[in-house]
């Protein structure tokens, strides 16, 4: 279980729960799920990607790593989507406790490519920071990682890079396809779970790519029930901007007239 000791020593007062989060972000979007799923309210504290408000020292000073979601519950500091719904689910009924650590575990590790895939395919449509931002960012980020992932794709990923991702999120929804092909209605069998939760972000986000769903119909179809779901509505569709869902929906067809989305990668279209 993530939870740490705050750097920030202030995070120790607050009372309640406490989301740090950003409105696209995918790990934030399965806490907001849970949250939702719950009935829990939080007190919201946007952090704006964008702006790079990660890469400030505040922020760093409440998640180490400056990434989104961090959740303060009572004073006490986690971090880790896949840990943070743990914990919000934890004392609730026995389903949402249910942890699949398989799932829950695949879907933790889907998140580099997520990402990988997600900067590609859908915020290339966005015009890149300023140069002045992008320059604060690499001095005040701590996260070598993170770094060097923005200097990647500046200067355009790697089409291996890029196929290899493809690949390994086509093959965790085979997975998923198959497990479903018992005809249970959610991951874990017949009651939504925290596996749902956890991987309901992740179809979102390849749905918005237009990502060849046909190839998993047990799993289109799953998607379809969950997100019918009020969590789906208020937790994840509320918080996406219109026009961000536009842009990447103009951009999807740009590069699909180019022959360049996603189809075209990692065997999909074979
Ligand atoms: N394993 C972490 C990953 C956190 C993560 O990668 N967060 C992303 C948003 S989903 C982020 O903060 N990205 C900042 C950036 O790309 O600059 C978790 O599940 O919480």
């Amino acid at each position: 279980m993530s939870e740490i000791e705050p750097g920030d020593q202030s995070l120790k007062s607050l009372k309640g729960l406490h989301l740090w989060h950003a409105p696209l972000s995918s790990c934030s979007q399965r806490v907001r799920i849970v949250l939702e799923e719950m009935g829990k309210g939080y007190e919201s504290h946007l952090v704006n990607l964008k702006k790079d408000e990660h890469a400030s020292a505040a922020y760093q000073a409440i998640h180490p790593k400056g990434l989104v979601p961090a959740l303060v519950d009572d004073g006490r500091l986690f971090i880790e989507s896949i840990d943070i719904i743990q914990h919000v689910a934890a004392d609730g009924p026995e389903l949402m406790r249910l942890e699949s650590p398989e799932l829950l575990r695949m879907a933790d590790e889907a998140q580099m490519d997520l990402k990988l895939l997600t900067f590609e395919f859908l915020f290339r449509a966005e015009p890149p920071p300023p140069p002045q931002q992008a320059e604060a960012f690499q001095k005040s980020h701590n996260n070598a990682w993170l770094r060097q992932f923005r200097k990647d794709f500046e200067a355009g990923f790697d089409h291996d890079r890029l196929d290899s991702a493809v690949r390994r999120i086509d093959a965790g929804f085979s997975h998923l396809d198959g497990l479903l092909a018992d005809g249970r209605e959610f991951l874990t069998g017949d009651q939504f779970s925290l596996a749902d939760v956890a991987w309901m972000p992740n179809v979102h986000r390849f749905a918005l790519m237009d990502w060849p769903f046909d190839r998993t119909p047990n799993l289109a179809a799953w998607f379809e029930r969950v997100s019918s779901r009020p969590s789906y509505k208020n937790a994840l569709l509320a918080w996406q901007d219109e026009r961000a869902a536009s842009t990447f929906a103009d951009y999807t067809k740009t590069r699909q007239a180019d022959g360049t989305d996603v189809r075209t990668f990692g065997g999909l279209s074979g």
